[in-house]
């Protein structure tokens, strides 16, 4: 039998028909939309299940890749918002052995990658001026956690910070140590502004003008990184500086050859001339130590005292110090 088939859309569901060629009979049939539903939830169901998954897992990924950043550039933007840099705090310590101060070093706390090292994106940073922002950010962090542990530091704990040459040619890092300092009780804390001497000051005019206004406020500028640059002189004869930091390089030819370096003992003789105290960096030995500390040297930093400590760490061996200096002081006996 031969016949023709007929198919139409209305509003209670599909109209199927079937007529014989002749039109001398027709099988129709009417399939409403519950019944196409009932047939898909008993005969289709785990399909349906599959695509609403699927549906799901792909609206899942396309919001991760839409929400994650497409350069490292953006990623630091992102980090700043998140507030994910850290500050740590390398103990310095004086003659006596005793801790007088810490240097604060960047450490970005990345939520998938973990700890990042400022090698990493200091330059990055530098070339993007989020270090500017960054700086204030761990500046405020520190502030907060000194603050309210501020009777275990001793007076005129010394608190260096690193800062790149970019941020020598405005203001803003002024206003930070202007806001850092004027949260703690007068003389508690000597703010020091680390500058390397590997890169260039492009404008040495504002960052005259930037130290003046430094100086005025009580913070002191230290050269960093001391001898490996190219301008450690050229930036002593123009600038006021008040702190030298022997470089970690210098240090750790103490020792390693047969004879001590010259170059430690002319760094520290130039200082003397000058007026200017000196820390000696990466200092991982008793040798070293004992080498140094025959030389008129202030500060000294490294391994062998420690190294860069979350502040919660730092806080807890200043108060260790403190109770320990207390007790002393009630008993003096107790020395050595
Ligand atoms: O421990 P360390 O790997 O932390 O430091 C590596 C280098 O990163 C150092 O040369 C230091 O000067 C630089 N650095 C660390 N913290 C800062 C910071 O807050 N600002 C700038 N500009 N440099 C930093
Ligand atoms: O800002 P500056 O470049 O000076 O940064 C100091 C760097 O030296 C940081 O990376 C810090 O972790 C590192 N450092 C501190 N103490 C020592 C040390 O005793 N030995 C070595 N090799 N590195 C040190
Ligand atoms: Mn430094």
């Amino acid at each position: 039998m031969t016949y023709t088939t007929f198919y139409s859309e209305t509003k209670d569901g599909t109209f199927i028909a079937l007529n014989s060629r002749d039109n001398e009979f027709m099988i129709s049939s009417r399939i409403s939309q519950r019944m196409y539903l009932d047939y898909m939830l008993s005969h289709l169901y785990i399909s349906m299940y599959l695509c609403v998954i699927i549906a799901i897992v792909i609206g899942i990924n396309g919001y991760r890749q839409f929400k994650r950043p497409r350069s490292l550039q953006e990623e630091l933007r992102r980090a700043v918002e998140e507030n994910e840099f850290l500050p740590y705090l390398q103990p310095i310590v004086n003659h006596q052995g005793r801790i007088c101060g810490a240097e604060i070093l960047m450490r970005w706390h990345h939520p998938n990658q973990g700890f990042i090292m400022p090698d990493l994106f200091i330059p990055l940073a530098e070339d993007t001026g989020l270090i500017h922002i960054m700086t204030t950010q761990i500046l405020n962090r520190v502030k907060s956690d000194l603050l309210q542990n501020h009777q275990y530091l001793p007076d005129g704990f010394h608190l260096a910070i690193n800062i790149s040459p970019s941020q020598c040619n405005d203001l803003l890092f002024y206003k930070d140590c202007l806001s850092f300092m004027s949260a703690f009780p007068e003389g508690k804390v000597k703010l020091v502004a680390e500058l390397t001497e590997r890169e260039f000051i492009q404008d040495t005019g504002n960052a005259a003008l930037l130290f003046e206004k430094l100086h005025h406020l009580g913070v002191q500028i230290a050269l960093d990184d001391f001898g490996t640059g190219h301008s450690s002189l050229a930036y002593i004869n123009q600038f006021h500086i008040d702190i030298i930091k022997i470089d970690k390089s210098f240090t750790h030819l103490i020792g390693s050859v047969d004879m001590p370096s010259h170059i430690v003992d002319n760094v520290v003789d130039l200082a003397n001339r000058l007026n200017i105290d000196v820390v000696a960096e990466g200092v991982e030995n008793a040798t070293q130590e004992a080498y140094l500390k025959q030389r008129d040297i202030q500060f000294f930093q490294g391994y062998l005292y420690d190294k860069p400590l979350p502040p919660a760490v730092f806080i807890e061996k200043m108060q260790q110090q403190s109770d320990m200096l207390v007790r002393l002081q009630a008993d003096p006996s107790l020395n050595g």
